[in-house]
């Protein structure tokens, strides 16, 4: 598991080189807008349950089979482990744009996932779907300017969606 410090530590010895300019202007970018990342870390996560509460709830509005008799949401167990699928994968993606790098998330959430739901009968292109609707809500949560001070956040934002990008690939 690494950070974006760590990581590029790790590039630099497995080839037996110093950090480069650009290593240490990248890492310098992110220290500078540490604030706001943290700030987006936080919201998200203070906003963890309605982003996956909405987004399930819209992914069986268009997807109704998933909770009719025989769906793989049907029954309060499958419907509690659905959501419990949903939040463990934002909550991977949080600690990935906490730290800068998607190594948490493949190591720890995504691998063997597929495997996983194709296993359990789980649909994952269904998964995938709840996945996009949590990144929507995540980036107008994260984005919203009401309440804070405004600023540029459109780097980070195409960062985090990486993350759920990454997670919806995974599982389809
Ligand atoms: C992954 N999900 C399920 C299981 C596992 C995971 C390992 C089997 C064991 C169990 O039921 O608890 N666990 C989960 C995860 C990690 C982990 C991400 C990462 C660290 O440890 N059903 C739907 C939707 C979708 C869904 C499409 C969006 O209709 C999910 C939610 N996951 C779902 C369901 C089950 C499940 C299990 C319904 C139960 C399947 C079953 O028992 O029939």
């Amino acid at each position: 598991m690494f950070d974006a410090f760590a990581k590029v530590v790790s590039q630099a010895d497995a080839r037996g080189e110093y950090l480069s300019p650009a290593q240490l202007d990248a890492l310098s970018a992110m220290i500078a807008d540490g604030n706001k990342r943290m700030d987006m870390v936080n919201r998200i996560t203070g906003n963890a349950s309605t982003i996956v509460a909405n987004a399930a709830r819209s992914l069986f509005a268009e997807q109704p089979q998933l909770i009719a008799p025989g769906g793989n949401a049907y029954t309060s167990r499958r419907m509690a482990a659905c959501l419990r699928d949903m939040e463990i994968i934002l909550r991977y993606v949080t600690y990935a744009f906490f730290a800068g790098d998607p190594s948490v998330l493949d190591d720890r959430c995504l691998n063997g996932l597929r495997e996983t739901y194709l296993a359990l009968g789980t649909p994952g292109a269904s998964v995938a779907v709840g996945v996009q609707k949590m990144k929507d809500a995540a980036i107008a949560i994260a984005n919203d300017p009401n309440g804070i001070t405004r600023g540029d956040c459109s780097n980070l934002v195409a960062e985090l969606s990486t993350y759920f990008d990454r997670a919806a690939a995974a599982v389809v």
